[in-house]
């Protein structure tokens, strides 16, 4: 499953304006020189990168944007009005790519980023443009140019609202297993995730979240160490961090101490993100057990068996409380 939105459209430019043939009339001046003026440009096709949208999903319903033309040129050397610019105002992340050359045009990867997608034509001169020694009265004009076409495609990659953070092992991709309808590969050996994979978590009355599963993290990740340091980037991205530790961790506090301090390591602060700390594989252990590691650990935090399903519902009911907190 890959939870990319791509969209593709077709935008075009608009066209230049023509120019205009005139002459000048004027009573008392029988033989007034040529005065048709140029045509106006053609409005250009723009991309802004918005902050206040999250999907490409308008632009599933509209495939084809067309500029305005510019205005033919008039006597008395009157220029025609430039055609509007069309904006268009996409998620910021979103990649713009031409079809056919397959180059990327712009990657809107930051609020207010611009792009020319389609420069629009430029107008045509008018006869008075041509006027020259040798030709005094010039009778023809020059017609617009028509605006630029492009077939482009659209792709955002989705942002992850929940990252899961932990040592190669712990259960994190089995816990994305367990809350979503992702498929990521599970085994016994550490480095079983190779890049990240997202999940859609269905929270309650319709809402939904999107957690991103992050290959593991070990000690001096952050300098390059094990596969963690080139998904750190990802980390950074969300919002929301949750540590996860497996149970049978001979000493948790420390688990957590490392993870923290790769994430600062990587990105200052980054620890103190809102987060939330999940202890996994409660089933491998006694219930006594099991009330003895969580006394000797903040109560906040959230034991759960993500392969019985023991806890799940509350740690999702916890992520979707703190998701809301922080939206608010
Ligand atoms: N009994 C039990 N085993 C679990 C649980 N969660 C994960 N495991 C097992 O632990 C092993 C590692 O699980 P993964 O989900 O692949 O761990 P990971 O953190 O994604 O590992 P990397 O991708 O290598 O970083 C697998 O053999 C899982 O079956 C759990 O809740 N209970
Ligand atoms: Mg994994």
């Amino acid at each position: 499953m890959k939870f990319v939105d791509y969209v593709e459209i077709e935008v075009t430019a608009g066209n230049g304006g023509h120019g205009c043939v005139a002459f000048h009339t004027e009573k008392y001046v029988p033989k007034g020189g040529p005065d048709g003026g140029d045509g106006g440009r053609g409005g250009d096709i723009v991309a802004v990168a918005d902050p206040n949208l999250t999907t490409l999903l308008d632009y599933r319903y509209r495939s084809r944007y067309k500029a305005q033309n510019g205005q033919p040129g008039s006597g008395n050397l009157k220029t025609g009005k430039s055609g509007e610019v069309t904006r268009l105002r996409l998620p910021v992340g979103t990649i713009v790519t031409d079809q056919q050359t397959n180059q990327i045009v712009v990657d809107l990867d930051r609020e207010g980023a611009e792009c020319i997608l389609a420069k629009g034509g430029r107008g045509g001169h008018g006869n008075a443009w041509f006027k020259s020694p040798t030709n005094q009265t010039p009778r023809t004009a020059q017609d617009g140019r028509p605006g630029e076409s492009r077939k482009l495609s659209l792709e955002l990659k989705l942002l992850a609202d929940v990252g899961l953070v932990g040592l190669p092992n712990a259960g994190k991709s089995t816990i994305l297993a367990a809350v979503s309808a992702a498929r990521p590969k599970i085994a016994d050996y550490p480095f079983t995730t190779l890049s990240p994979v997202l999940g859609i978590v269905r929270l309650r009355e319709f809402k939904s979240c999107v957690m991103a599963d992050i290959p593991g993290l070990i000690e001096g990740a952050a300098e390059g160490r094990g596969l963690g340091h080139q998904f750190l980037k990802h980390i950074q991205r969300t919002g929301l961090l949750v540590y996860v530790i497996d149970i049978n961790d001979t000493d948790i506090k420390e688990t957590l101490r490392v993870l923290k301090d790769e994430l600062d390591r990587f990105d200052p602060g980054l620890s103190g993100r809102p987060s939330q700390v999940v202890i996994t594989k409660i089933d491998t252990v006694s219930e006594s057990d099991l009330k003895a590691i969580s006394k000797k650990l903040p109560d906040d935090y959230i034991y759960i068996s993500a392969v019985a399903r023991m806890g799940t519902d509350k740690f999702i009911l916890e992520i979707e409380r703190k998701l809301d907190r922080q939206r608010a």
